[in-house]
């Protein structure tokens, strides 16, 4: 593996920009620099943020194609996208490890948030750590580059 494919749901783009008391200050570009300062020598960071379910699912396949890891911050289709839990699956029913990613903790918040429905697809799950949920998520799937 050389690539680590970094993927960001719905409204993630707007990070930095509201809710900070929730999400913190930093956006994608912030989020984007700290992982790829924390990468392995070698290893590239891809980070890509959408808010097109169909986008999502196609990267997830084309993860599959190339053999890539995943490391995935659903955003809310997390809660409903059974679109999104099929195509993950395919990425973990592949053997590629896949982490679902939260920068806050869903279960200590609204009640629609605590159900995830990719979770039980995916490799692991890191949640309520702010952007060290990514970070500890690219330190397992690099752990033996
Ligand atoms: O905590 C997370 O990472 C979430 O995946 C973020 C999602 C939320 O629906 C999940 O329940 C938990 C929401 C992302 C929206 O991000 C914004 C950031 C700044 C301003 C507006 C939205």
């Amino acid at each position: 593996m050389s690539t680590v494919l970094v993927l960001n749901g719905p409204n993630l783009g707007r990070l930095g920009s509201r809710e900070p008391d929730v999400y913190g200050s930093a956006n994608l570009d912030d989020l984007r620099a700290l992982l790829t300062a924390s990468a392995p020598d070698g290893v590239t960071i891809d980070l890509r943020q959408t808010d097109d379910e169909a986008e999502l699912i196609h990267w997830l396949y084309e993860a599959v194609d190339n053999s890539l890891p995943v490391i995935i911050n659903p955003a809310a289709f997390t809660h409903y996208s059974y679109a999104l839990r099929d195509a993950a699956a395919l990425v973990t029913t592949a053997g590629l490890e896949l982490i679902e990613v939260h920068i806050s903790n869903p279960h200590a918040r609204e009640t629609f948030r605590h159900t995830s429905v990719v979770s039980a697809i995916a490799t692991g799950v890191i949640a309520g750590l702010g952007f060290d949920s990514y970070r500890l998520a690219l330190d397992f799937v690099t752990r033996k580059h």
